[in-house]
């Protein structure tokens, strides 16, 4: 039994405590011992072996010590047992819910029975929830939206969601002046595509000051836990935070543990463990001689503290540069760093330019204009208008004569201004059978031409990747845009042989995207990275529809980022003429 399902069973027993309506100091012990658990370095399954006393970990009295106990030996736990005969649990998704804390589920349980998502979206929808004491045609409402939002994102927030959330409570928590800084750590700080839940870490001087002003925050439904120095929250949206307060001479140690990922951490320890050292989230400490690193885990202080303050310190500590989070998933990177060989990854400041974006012309919100307009204030040197082919039609997709009348209107505007370069592109569906929804006599004077698939996502594997491998083989195809068109926490990646796209891309000098738009960030990181490793070539657009859409080239950046690529991996950090001599491939 390892520590999180420890954690996890003693998480459960609170919730159905709470549940039932019982002693909210009981609730509050197991979900403190809950976290202490989730935050040992060594197994508690192991120090139950080893006979050593667990009522001297904080938070862990007799009572859950014997729990702990049962649960390494047994499998099992009599109490969260006990709990599940009396309530369902069932119940404890539907707190999750946002407008649905414990007291509301369990109602709904009493007066309808209701113990599973799916018995409470066919009570709301049946109209049954508004006539309970307490609840109204309002709240019924929201629920069946807290459902629908609940299903779709899975338990995952995507990374754009997230921002939204996370910027104005890091504001809001810089405003205290007792906090004198405030770091995110985890998924969020490694820029995944989705996040779990969101890590906060502070330094302050007055941590119970602090841990105030955090619960008070106005987004917040649930404080799940306030303790000294941790803190558990639940935002309105469901996201949960987890806040930290820190020494300041530890700062660098825990902001690089509890950026993770586990599987990094897992690499630096053992490299600490090779050189007589312990890495925690206290520091970088120096083992004494004699003793076992696992001996001195108890207290956390024992040994010379060689570093901790910066995270650049605790790397150097173990003979490392300093590693960006977001190659911090134990693919190669510790090895690289070993070696000085790190990429130099790329930054927004790279990009000049974005090589997708739509107009009024198909079915952007925005005028050719409006979205050259946008550009320059993004301060780019190009830009291509790529709005669709007829066969979207419902996008508005336009046909040979409509595609020379917007190329008139890119004439004229070109005409007059030379604040920056447009260049005429088209973001031209891959039909059923990989040809291509536009003339060739048209393509042949486009200056991009982007490919992708918008339909018929379901062909068989043989098939699909057949269809992909015949526009790439297209003499005027310039980039295949959303390569692998899934949509995250909507619709899969296409089932086809990536790969050996990826290879026919390099073979024909096409360019794969990375779609930046946050739905789809596609291509995704592990796939960019195996397509560098093939040698592709690849370009960040955003797909915009509108000028603020622009702002997503961010999101693509950080994906490039974590699949390792450096500006010289990316078309559209090319200077202009640069570009052009790509794009014009088999142009003579
Ligand atoms: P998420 O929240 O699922 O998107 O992913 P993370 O990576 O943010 O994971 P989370 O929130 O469970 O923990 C934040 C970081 O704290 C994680 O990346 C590494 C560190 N951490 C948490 N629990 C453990 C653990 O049991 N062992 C180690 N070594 N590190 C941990
Ligand atoms: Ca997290
Ligand atoms: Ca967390
Ligand atoms: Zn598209």
């Amino acid at each position: 039994m390892e520590n999180v399902e420890i954690a996890r069973a003693l998480l459960d027993v609170a919730d159905l405590i709470e549940i039932q309506g019982g002693n909210p100091f009981r609730v509050r012990a197991y979900r403190n011992a809950a976290l202490t658990v989730e935050s040992q370095t060594v197994a508690l399954r192991k120090m139950v072996e080893d006979g050593k006393d667990l009522t001297e970990l904080p938070a862990v009295g007799k009572d859950i010590a014997r729990h702990i106990k049962e649960l390494v030996e047994t499998g099992k736990l009599g109490v969260l047992e006990e709990l599940e005969r009396q309530v369902p649990r069932g119940l404890i998704e539907l707190t999750r819910l946002p407008g649905l804390g414990a007291k509301r589920a369990k109602l709904l349980w009493d007066q309808l029975g209701i113990q599973t998502l799916e018995q409470l979206e066919r009570a709301a929808r049946a109209d049954e929830i508004k006539g309970i004491k307490g609840f109204g045609a309002k709240t019924q409402q929201r629920i069946l939206e807290g459902i629908a939002a609940y299903r779709k994102r899975g338990s995952r927030f995507k990374i754009v969601d997230a921002d939204q959330y996370v910027e104005p409570l890091v504001e809001y928590l810089r405003r205290d002046p007792a906090v004198e800084s405030v770091d995110v750590a985890g998924s969020y700080r490694r820029r995944r595509e989705t996040v779990g839940d969101i890590d906060v870490l502070v330094i302050a001087k007055d941590a119970g000051a602090v841990m105030k002003h955090f619960t008070a925050y106005g987004d917040v439904t649930t404080v799940q836990l306030a303790g000294d120095t941790k803190g558990t929250v639940v935002l309105k949206s469901g996201l949960q935070v987890d806040l930290r307060i820190l020494p300041k001479k530890s700062y660098g140690a825990a902001l690089q543990y509890f950026t993770g990922s586990k599987e990094h951490a897992v690499k630096v320890r053992q490299r600490a463990v090779e050189r007589g050292l312990r890495l925690s989230e206290y520091g970088v400490f120096e083992v004494e001689k004699g003793k076992e690193p696992d001996d001195e885990e108890r207290d956390p202080w024992a040994g010379r503290m060689v570093a901790g303050k910066t995270e650049e310190e605790v790397y150097a500590a173990l003979d490392l540069p300093w590693i960006p989070p977001e190659l911090r998933e134990n693919r190669g990177e510790v090895e690289a760093a070993a070696r000085d060989a790190l990429p130099d990854l790329i930054v927004l400041e790279d990009v000049r330019g974005d090589l997708q974006m739509h107009s009024t012309w198909s079915d952007g919100k925005y005028s050719l204009e409006e979205m050259m307009d946008a550009c320059v204030e993004r301060g780019y040197e190009y830009f291509a208008i790529t709005d669709h082919s007829k066969a979207l039609a419902m996008t508005g997709g336009l046909d040979a004569k409509k595609l020379r009348e917007q190329w008139k209107e890119i004439d004229e505007i070109a005409s007059r201004r030379s604040d920056i370069r447009i260049l005429k592109g088209m973001e031209v569906d891959i039909l059923a059978d990989g040809t291509l929804d536009l003339e060739d006599e048209m393509l042949a004077q486009l200056d991009v031409v982007l490919a992708s698939i918008h339909s018929r996502f379901d062909l068989p594997a043989a098939k699909q990747t057949e269809r992909v491998l015949r526009a790439i083989r297209h003499p005027e195809v310039n980039i295949l845009a959303h390569p692998t068109g899934r949509q995250i926490n909507r619709r899969d990646a296409m089932d086809f042989d990536l790969d050996e796209v990826l290879r026919c891309a390099v073979e024909h000098e096409v360019v794969v995207e990375i779609n930046a738009h946050p739905d789809r960030l596609d291509l995704k990181d592990t796939h960019a990275m195996r397509a560098k490793e093939l040698g592709g070539r690849m370009a960040i657009s955003t797909d915009a529809h509108r000028p603020a859409e622009l702002a997503f080239m961010r999101y693509g950046v950080d994906q490039a980022r974590r699949a390792w690529l450096e500006k010289g991996d990316v078309i559209n950090t090319l200077p202009y003429d640069r570009l052009a001599e790509i794009l014009a491939k088999r142009r003579p």
